[in-house]
């Protein structure tokens, strides 16, 4: 306890303003190291030390040994040093002033008042704030199963199983599903949709170029990713793509039961391709491999083995194969072979053409034929996906998003055992004499 002179009291009434401006300015508080004591040792006598950060800074400066030894030096008889913890070490002025003293008091009940209500609310808040999100969460899964964690994905990628496919856990917890519900669809959307890894990006461009007469300016001004969306992703997003004047280019990996219900009603058109299961399965090992936020770190055995049972993004493959194949002779439906646009791009250009109600001199088909070649978008930044580097999405020691291109780089991959269990997968699961199914595994 200690007691102030005369002379310290006046200098606080006259210095109130200063002492404070002082305490809440960062730049003063270093002066206070080089200003004599008597213009600034009192600020601290009446701070509470709790209440600013700027104050216990300030204190801890105050307790270097150049300004405390300097202090005591000068008028010991001022101070009482307390010391409550090394760390938030303080020096208090206690005012020996009665009135003084009961504002002081005044001070601390009101200051406990208000950080008893800040706490109190704040805690409310807080339950509250978590019980609505616990709540949200638990509406967005509702209808899916959540499945154990697969240590060979990084640590966000959870899945989920709905209606019987696999569906990365975020496309609920984004609300992206239940939106795809309400999303409305037009007449004039040209929809390409696949199975992940069977050629989408190679029938996105052709249908872009095709369906703009041939804007090559166009389609190199801005990306894929831009130009046509992929609809269940958060890039651009539901909200914009609705905005977005048509006619739309949406792309989407959803099996015909998951589009967008209006899709079946309103019938857009909707180009699907489909590439023979061995090569998507070693075009999807290495693409799980490079997108970072995936990062799958499993063997290609331990990959073989979750793409037959189905446990991998969007599959089972069967499933949504054969559930779009019953659809291939939907009026509003064009299927595509990965392996048949290799075998003859003229042929597929003009099928593409005609389903878009397009016809083209056989100069135009050839611009396009070239254009879209492996060779000519692998070097495009518009359909490379090349700008998922700049945006630090890619594992870059993995393969590039456009790898190989090419049919038949299974057999670079697959054991004799491996290939003869999966022949046998593919002919139980696609039953191929029965649905027509057939695949060409080489060229
Ligand atoms: P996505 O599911 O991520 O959209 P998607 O475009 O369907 O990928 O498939 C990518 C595959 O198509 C890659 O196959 P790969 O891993 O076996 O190499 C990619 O190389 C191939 N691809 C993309 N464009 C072309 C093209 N113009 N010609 C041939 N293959 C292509």
């Amino acid at each position: 306890m200690l007691f102030f002179s005369q002379r310290f009291l006046t200098f606080w009434k006259n210095n109130k303003m200063r002492i404070f401006h002082c305490l809440l300015r960062r730049p003063c508080l270093n002066n206070l190291q080089v200003h004599p004591y008597q213009k600034y040792s009192f600020i601290c006598s009446h701070l509470p030390t709790r209440q600013f950060s700027q104050a216990h800074e300030m204190f801890i400066l105050l307790n270097t040994r150049t300004f405390y030894s300097q202090t005591l030096r000068n008028a010991p008889e001022k101070f009482l040093q307390t010391m409550s913890n090394p760390l938030h070490s303080c020096v208090h002025f206690m005012s020996g002033s009665g009135s003084e003293h009961v504002d002081l008091k005044r001070w601390k009940l009101i200051k406990r008042l208000f950080s008893t209500f800040l706490f109190g609310s704040t805690l409310i808040i807080t339950i509250f704030v978590k019980r609505k999100r616990q709540k949200n969460i638990r509406e967005l899964l509702q209808d899916c199963d959540v499945l154990p964690h697969d240590s060979n994905y990084s640590e966000n990628m959870v899945f989920t199983s709905y209606k019987g496919y696999i569906i990365p856990q975020n496309l609920f917890l984004k609300g992206i599903m239940r939106d795809l519900m309400g999303f409305k669809v037009r007449e004039d959307d040209i929809f390409v949709v696949s199975f992940p890894k069977t050629g989408t990006t190679w029938v996105q461009e052709l249908v872009y170029v095709i369906a703009t007469d041939l804007d090559f300016n166009a389609a190199q001004a801005k990306n894929l990713e831009q130009r046509f969306p992929f609809i269940e992703f958060f890039y651009p997003g539901l909200k914009i793509i609705e905005k977005t004047s048509s006619p739309r280019f949406l792309k989407s990996h959803l099996p015909y039961t998951l589009l967008p219900p209006e899709a079946q009603q309103i019938k857009p058109k909707i180009v699907y391709i489909m590439r023979n299961p061995k090569d998507v399965l070693v075009s999807y090992y290495h693409f799980l491999r490079m997108v970072k936020e995936i990062s799958y770190k499993g063997s290609f055995e331990e990959f073989f083995k979750s793409f037959l049972d189905g446990k991998i993004p969007y599959g089972p493959i069967w499933k949504h194969y054969l559930e779009w194949w019953e659809h291939r002779n939907d009026e509003n439906v064009l299927f595509l072979f990965y392996e048949d646009l290799h075998k003859d791009i003229v042929a597929s250009v003009k099928k593409i053409a005609d389903f878009l109600g397009k016809s083209l001199t056989e100069e135009e088909i050839e611009r396009i034929a070239y254009h879209c070649s492996f060779q000519q978008m692998a070097k495009n930044p518009s359909v490379n996906y090349s700008h998922w580097d700049d945006l630090d999405v890619r594992n870059k020691n993995e393969a590039e998003f456009m790898r190989k291109g090419i049919v038949g780089d299974w057999k670079n991959y697959f054991t004799k055992e491996m290939n003869q269990v999966m022949d046998e997968w593919i002919e139980e699961k696609f039953q191929s004499e029965e649905t027509g199914l057939f695949f060409c595994y080489d060229l």
